[in-house]
């Protein structure tokens, strides 16, 4: 890892990647400045391996030259910087458990449609048994977040203000519609509409990328 200083911060990854594009919008929405470094996966292991040795991203280098990496705790650091009136998520209590049950939930949305992208991509010989798994737990968040999302009147999931929740699933489903076209069908109409709300915003539509799958 570095040591050297960096100002702003840096946020390593593609905006292809959900994590990435959740960590970028979230720095967008809070009006800290950073510098991005589109690398690859892949393509740029090496490029990445110096700030973190796992060479995934996104990756986030802070103003102290110290590394961040997973996007929840990222995000965490960010709250904690612009302070609780401004964080994009409640404090503490039921609320804030809440929030962070529907992210997580995103978040391993994105997690499932990355590993069948993977496996899609990267291995000659399918393995049937975990591209029928990841789709079954694709299909089974996406129906359980359909309901949810439709019994939800406010225009974002917890209220007027978009919050983690929100940017966690909209970046997963489009994750999920590009990579996967077919398993984010009609059957989700709430959750389209949410998806369509949040890439209406401009921060949405600055930061996206299409995607680029890794080459096998
Ligand atoms: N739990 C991680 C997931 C990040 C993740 O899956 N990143 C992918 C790109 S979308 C990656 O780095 N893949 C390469 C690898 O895992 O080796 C987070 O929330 O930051």
């Amino acid at each position: 890892m570095t040591n050297g200083k960096h100002e702003p911060m840096i946020l390593i990854g593609q905006y292809d990647s959900p994590f990435v594009r959740r960590v970028a919008i979230a720095l967008r929405l809070y009006g800290l400045p950073f510098e991005h470094r589109p690398w690859s996966t892949f393509g740029d292991a090496d490029k990445i391996a110096p700030y973190n040795p796992l060479r995934r991203v996104p990756t986030l280098v802070l103003d102290s030259g110290e590394v961040l990496i997973e996007s929840a705790m990222m995000l965490d650091y960010l709250d904690d910087r612009v302070g609780p009136d401004k964080a994009m998520i409640a404090p503490h209590g039921e609320m804030r458990w809440r929030q962070q049950r529907v992210a997580a939930f995103g978040s391993g949305l994105g997690d499932k449609a990355v590993s069948l992208l993977y496996e899609r991509v990267l291995r000659k010989e399918k393995l049937a048994l975990w591209v029928e798994r990841c789709e079954a737990q694709i299909a089974g968040v996406l129906a359980m977040l359909e309901q949810e999302r439709a019994a939800v009147a406010t225009p974002y999931w917890f209220g007027k203000s978009i919050g983690h929740a929100d940017i966690a699933v909209a970046c997963a489903l489009r994750f999920v519609g590009e990579a996967h076209p077919a398993l984010f069908d009609p059957r989700y109409p709430a959750l389209k509409a949410h998806a369509a709300r949040c890439e209406a915003l401009p921060e949405f539509q600055e930061i996206v990328q299409p995607l680029a799958p890794p080459k096998g």
